[in-house]
């Protein structure tokens, strides 16, 4: 899988991109990751990509040309322009459906914003897929970019060994449910034993332990998800 992000802030990347599971899937080859300074496409000699808005208010609007230059730049550049994804609190909110469907894509530009947005014309032109990963607001796309990164990228085939395989995340598989309580060594701690049953190894009877753990704590925590 192809990964673009267009950013003002590069540097933000490698040192998480460079951690555990992602960075042994760029090594592997899985995903090849490229990031694109959009200032690199400001062609004014102070290299600005941001303004005032009309009409007055706080804050600085990204500018239509130099975001408008650079996304169809670095579409141009490999194989497929790729799904054109934009990071801001107006998207569509983030959860399993869509990183699901993000996942089926050979490749993906994002676009991260920073201050008080986006020129409204980079979305007329670009028609971008406008995606939010929560109702709160953060400095800018590239924390959020980094989320849907991380949430694709674990659906990719081989990213994840069969030692830690997602198929029994929460939120995945058909019925969504939050997934059932975990423990590993010591049997005891301070006086909590683990249940008995997960010790038993009666397949059958930890299936069945689970399935009603994971649907316990779904109706407890997230009874929405249970519809
Ligand atoms: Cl994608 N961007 C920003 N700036 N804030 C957010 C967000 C994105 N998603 C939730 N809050």
């Amino acid at each position: 899988m192809r990964l673009d992000v267009l950013t003002l802030f590069p540097d933000m990347f490698p040192g998480y991109l460079g951690q555990s599971v992602l960075s042994r899937a760029i090594q592997r080859g899985l995903v090849d990751v490229r990031l694109h300074n959009i200032r690199d496409w400001s062609d004014d000699k102070h290299n600005t990509v941001d303004d005032r808005p009309f009409g007055g208010g706080p804050g600085m609007i990204l500018k239509v040309e130099p975001v408008v230059k650079a996304v169809e730049a670095v579409q141009k550049t490999g194989a497929e322009p790729g799904r054109l994804v934009m990071l801001t609190p107006q998207g569509r909110r983030l959860n399993q459906s869509v990183v699901e469907e993000l996942s089926g894509c050979k490749r993906i530009v994002f676009l991260c914003g920073r201050y008080e947005g986006f020129d409204e014309r980079i979305r007329t032109i670009l028609e971008p897929d406008e995606i939010s990963i929560g109702d709160f607001v953060l400095n800018g796309g590239e924390v959020a970019a980094m989320v849907v990164i991380d949430a694709v990228i674990r659906l990719v085939p081989d990213v994840l060994g069969d030692e830690d395989s997602s198929g029994a995340d929460s939120f995945s598989g058909p019925d969504r449910r939050l997934e059932f309580a975990q423990y590993t060594r010591p049997r005891e701690y301070r006086g909590l034993e683990v249940p008995g049953v997960l010790l038993s190894g009666n397949h059958e009877e930890i299936a069945r332990w689970r399935e009603e753990n994971s649907e316990a704590r779904t109706r407890a925590r997230r009874p929405d998800l249970l519809g």
